[in-house]
């Protein structure tokens, strides 16, 4: 399929696990894809490594206005538009409820949801001067399962998603759409980092459809939503778990 020819898209969180399996789809599908991440060596990396050969790589700190700005200059100055934006970039805690701190509750805030903003408000802007756009936020399933060690992170995702469902309001008379995938426990880099890589049997016991969660399970849904013809879906959210959560 060549789904995204002659498109353009910015992937945050792209140089490892779920982003970087997005980034690398939309690009072997045809779109100039512009790699973000505050692990610049990484983007750099898996930019080089991209099909199609029109990847960009940026260091970008979604948690940083200027950051985010920057970023966006840097794509209008190569490509001249932007069609797509994929909000994957987050932080994956895991901290139990008796040791959260407000300093960490606000770490994790400042990249998830403030980030997403941050992106989503500088994209629409230029997506509306196109009159076209697809914003796909990666939430997660922890919002509806409510799991253990990471309220911040499940209140952050829950964010995501209502925010999401206001801006598909706000940006529907701009022809772009704003949908959510909710992944369930998916094996990346960094969730091998977190005590998380122990609860894949567990979550196993709870999936319809028996197996683990890998990157390229959640890329389909992914692509679908930040595809041309998926314009009649806006404000939504899509679990993509293995039928984990069924409600
Ligand atoms: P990961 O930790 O493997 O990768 C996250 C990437 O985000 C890293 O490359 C990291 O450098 C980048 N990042 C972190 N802070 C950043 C910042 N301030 N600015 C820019 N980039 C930043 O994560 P993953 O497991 O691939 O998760 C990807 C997305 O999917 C996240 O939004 C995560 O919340 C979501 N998700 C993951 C799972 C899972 O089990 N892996 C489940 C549900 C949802
Ligand atoms: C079910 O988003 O959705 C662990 C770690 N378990 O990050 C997640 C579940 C994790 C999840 C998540």
């Amino acid at each position: 399929m060549n789904r995204f020819e002659g498109r353009v898209a910015i992937v945050t969180g792209a140089a490892q696990g779920i982003g970087r399996a997005i980034a690398d789809r939309l690009s072997s599908e045809g779109a100039a894809v512009c790699y973000a991440d505050i692990n610049g060596a990484g983007v750099e990396a898996a930019a080089k490594e991209a099909d199609g050969g029109r990847a960009m790589a940026v260091a970008c700190d979604v948690g940083e206005p200027d950051s985010v700005e920057a970023l966006h200059r840097d794509v209008i100055g190569a490509h001249g538009k932007l069609d797509v934006l994929i909000n994957a970039a987050a932080i994956v805690p895991f901290v139990p409820w008796n040791e959260l701190t407000f300093e960490e509750w606000r770490r994790v805030m400042r990249v998830n949801l403030d980030g997403c903003y941050l992106m989503c408000r500088e994209a629409s802007e230029l997506m509306r001067a196109n009159n076209y756009g697809r914003i796909v936020n990666i939430a997660s399933n922890s919002i509806f399962a409510g799991t253990p060690n990471m309220a911040h992170y499940v209140a952050s995702k829950g964010g995501i998603l209502a925010f999401g469902r206001a801006l598909a309001t706000e940006l529907g008379g701009d022809t772009i759409t704003v949908n959510s995938v909710c992944p369930g426990l998916t094996d990346t880099e960094g969730v091998q980092q977190t005590p998380h890589k122990d609860a894949f049997d567990f979550v196993e016991m709870l999936q319809a459809i028996k197996g683990r969660g890998v990157p390229q399970h959640i890329v389909p849904a992914i692509a679908f939503l930040a595809s041309e013809e998926a314009h009649w879906i806006t404000g939504q959210a899509l679990a993509v778990d293995a039928g984990m959560i069924r409600w």
